[in-house]
């Protein structure tokens, strides 16, 4: 196995809208597993292949507190959603960077697995926050998306001058 480079905000590969996966084969559980170690190495609970330069609809998700229950995501879609959750969020292409976002409180997505089986979820608290966050990469989307343009500015400040 090896571990990934995550890209960094505003690198404009995070803007791109994933394809869905079409062949179920030893390349994608490659990258998947190769994605779940980066993920725990990070430390992350979540990562999306377009924050490691694959444009591919796959997340790795593990939020247990022993890191003993991955969850393999592959071509999600949302199916049903309900209530509001505010949660302090983070992002490992946002290092350090922590921001309250409203999202659903229950979600349930219909995806695959590493063999192209269809699987339903129904997540709530952190798995359902973690589910949108991800998904959310998956079009091109980030966290900062959902915050104003002043805060958005003053976190690409704070970032740029983290990188200068
Ligand atoms: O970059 C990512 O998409 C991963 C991100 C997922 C996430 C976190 C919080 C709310 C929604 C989605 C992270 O994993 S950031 C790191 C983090 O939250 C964490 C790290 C170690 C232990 C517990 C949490
Ligand atoms: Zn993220």
């Amino acid at each position: 196995m090896a571990l990934l480079h995550i890209l960094r905000y505003p690198h404009p590969s995070l803007r791109e809208k994933a394809q869905p996966i079409t062949v179920f084969d030893e390349s994608i559980t490659n990258l998947a597993k190769n994605m779940l170690e980066t993920m725990y190495e990070a430390p992350g609970i979540g990562l999306a292949a377009t924050q490691v330069h694959e444009a591919k609809r796959l997340l790795v998700i593990d939020v247990s507190e022993n890191k003993d229950k991955p969850l393999y995501i592959l071509n999600p879609q949302l199916v049903d959603k309900s209530g509001e959750i505010d949660n302090k969020e983070g992002c490992l292409s946002f290092p350090n960077i922590y921001a309250n976002v409203t999202r659903a409180e229950q979600v349930t997505i219909k995806y695959q697995d590493l063999e192209g089986k269809e699987h339903i979820l129904e997540a709530d608290d952190l798995l359902a926050i973690c589910i949108q966050h991800e998904m959310d990469h998956l079009d091109g989307k980030v966290f900062v998306d959902y915050l104003s343009l002043l805060k958005r500015n003053r976190i690409r400040k704070q970032l740029e001058k983290k990188q200068r």
